[in-house]
């Protein structure tokens, strides 16, 4: 029996099955490796743009009472250091909210609606400016060093989410280092809770700078826990998950759609509380969609007393702590950037030339 033979058995002939094996390795080669690759590469590139000073957003801003310029030089020196640029937002005096541009249904204390119309300022400011995205920061804000690296991986993670209903558009794929599948993205909240019904919707994943169990907040502990982070993960994952209950706005970022719900829901048809519950309600009515990431990205920096609050009775009954700054703390934070900021800018600048003058005696002797 001859080979031609044994192989005509199967239909094929010899050279057919070797041209056959030889066009799929090309066709392996040529098309299927090189897509594979460069959807790859340019899932990177896309992610990189979390290098820019604005984190791969459109912009960052940060809202800030026009009279705490000490929170302003604060916000402006901690941004340089991490390389970002930041455009301010002023705060409102609610006080001076005319009772005809108060959302029908608001009742709530000056200072706090003055909260809202700022935040609703930069929600407008996006659709003015037709930004695709922005980051609204508070101005007591604290983060972390690696905070490009931070966004870099979370973008890795965001551009093709198992969260996501539909695929990147092309557009998305090409511009949109977070995708724009979403409205608000909440990097920067005090709390949540996990919608009851859709624990299974979350991503896990890996982060070198997520902060230790100690210094996680014990909420972000429960929520972790509720959507099966535990154990050893604690300290070592974040997770992406649907936004259902937060609080705070010490941090987050809307695309476009967002700013157009955000001003429809939260504006326009009224205003049913506090600007972070109100959120929270939106999410839990389904009329927005949100993500959380946790633990989160900013964290509120405390110094002590009257200056921690612009909005709850402003604290006035609190004295005004001196050394505030220096003392201050945030959590949640692995490697805090205020902290960071005091090495990267310390100097000894006679104990330099002092250096410097040793060396030189020592080289004259040598
Ligand atoms: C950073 O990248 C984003 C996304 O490409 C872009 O919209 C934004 O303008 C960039 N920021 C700066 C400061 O170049
Ligand atoms: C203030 C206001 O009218 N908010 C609305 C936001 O959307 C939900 C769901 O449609 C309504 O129930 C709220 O009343």
């Amino acid at each position: 029996m001859n080979l031609a033979l044994q192989y005509g058995k199967y239909g094929l002939k010899k050279p057919t099955l070797l041209a056959v094996v030889a066009g799929l390795i090309i066709v392996l080669a040529l098309v299927v490796l090189p897509t594979r690759f460069s959807a790859k590469t340019s899932k990177i590139a896309l992610a990189s743009t979390a290098w820019n000073q604005t984190l791969g957003f459109g912009k960052i801003f940060y809202i800030s009472m026009p009279y705490r310029t000490d929170r302003q030089d604060a916000m402006n020196l901690l941004a340089s250091t991490s390389d970002l640029k930041i455009t301010l937002i002023n705060g409102v005096d609610g006080d001076g909210i005319s009772p005809k541009a108060v959302p029908d249904k608001a009742d709530l204390r000056p200072s706090v609606l003055g909260c809202w119309r700022a935040h609703a300022d930069a929600w407008r400011y996006v659709l003015d400016n037709n930004l695709e995205t922005a980051l609204i920061l508070e101005d007591d804000i604290d983060w972390d060093e690696n905070i490009h690296q931070i966004f870099q991986d979370l973008s890795l993670q965001m551009q093709d989410n198992k969260l996501r209903l539909v695929k990147p558009t092309a557009h998305e794929r090409a511009h949109a280092p977070y995708g724009l599948d979403w409205d608000i993205l909440f990097t920067g909240q005090c709390l949540d809770s996990a919608h009851p019904d859709y624990r299974d919707l979350v991503q896990v994943y890996d982060d070198p700078s997520v902060p230790s169990r100690e210094s996680t907040q014990s909420s972000f502990l429960d929520y972790m826990g509720s959507l099966g982070v535990t154990g050893d993960d604690v300290g070592k994952k974040r997770l992406l998950s649907p936004a259902y209950g937060p609080a705070c706005t010490m941090g987050y970022a809307i695309t476009r759609k967002g700013a157009q719900r955000l001003l429809l829901n939260l504006s326009y048809l009224g205003l049913r509380g506090p600007v972070d519950n109100d959120m929270a309600w939106t999410l839990r009515d389904g009329k927005i969609r949100g993500y959380s990431i946790t633990p989160p990205l900013f964290s509120a920096w405390r110094v002590g007393g009257q200056k921690d609050s612009d909005i709850d009775g402003q604290n006035l009954d609190q004295p005004i702590v001196q050394n505030g700054n220096k003392g201050g703390v945030s959590k949640n934070l692995k490697n805090s950037a205020r902290v960071a900021m005091l090495q990267q800018l310390a100097m000894d600048n006679w104990g330099d030339y002092e250096k410097a003058r040793i060396e030189v005696n020592i080289d004259a002797e040598g």
